[in-house]
């Protein structure tokens, strides 16, 4: 079984292998920069990338588009965190968080699985926690020194990759996605 993975982010493809490897699916990174929409909802960025890749990427492939959501700001950076990120990183999200009280957030993801043109599933995952107060750790990717999940007492960026995966946002979608594929033979 063969999927190719539509993504720019190796530390994503690490997640990814880790979880559907194991299950003999041989997963391929296609770096394509599909356009991201400006779109309130992840499942709509989603969407339209898979409708722009379907005519450019042999099926069956999957993409992924996540967001880091503060309640205090509203849900920011949510849709934009890649643009934020690249702009004012972790440390300026710190700068953002001095002095708030309230410093939970969730982590989004949905998965889009194109196995055939025309047939897009959803698979979503979602990890509730808290921004630090200083980046710790420096496994992972992104927002991860800054974000511990609920329960757990160190950040993503101190696990590997089967632990954060076992709690983070992207391993609960992937297990939605993993439990689709057993069923299906390509
Ligand atoms: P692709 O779109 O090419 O897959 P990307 O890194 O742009 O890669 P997203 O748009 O999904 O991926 O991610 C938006 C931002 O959120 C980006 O800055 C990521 O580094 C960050 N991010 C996504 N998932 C994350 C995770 O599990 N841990 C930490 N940061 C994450």
């Amino acid at each position: 079984m063969k999927l190719a993975v539509m993504t720019g982010n190796p530390g994503k493809m690490i997640e990814i292998k880790g979880l559907l490897e194991p299950l003999g699916i041989v997963t391929v990174q296609r770096d394509m920069d599909y356009p991201e929409i400006q779109s309130s909802e992840l499942r709509e960025v989603v969407k339209a990338g898979a409708d722009w890749l379907m005519e450019r990427q042999k099926c069956p492939f999957i993409l992924d588009d996540s967001g880091l959501f503060i309640n205090a700001h509203g849900g920011f950076p949510g849709v934009y965190s890649s643009y934020v990120h690249k702009s004012i990183g972790n440390k300026g999200i710190l700068r953002l968080m001095e002095r708030v009280r309230d410093r939970t957030a969730v982590f989004r993801t949905v998965i889009g699985l194109m196995k055939d043109k025309d047939r897009l599933e959803f698979f979503i995952g979602e990890c509730r926690g808290s921004i630090t107060t200083e980046e710790e750790g420096d496994q992972g990717f992104g927002y991860d020194p800054i974000f511990k999940p609920e329960g757990m007492e160190v950040t993503f960026a101190n696990m590997s990759t089967a632990q954060k995966n076992s709690c983070s946002h992207r391993g609960k979608a992937l297990k939605r996605l993993r439990e689709h594929l057993k069923a299906y033979s390509f």
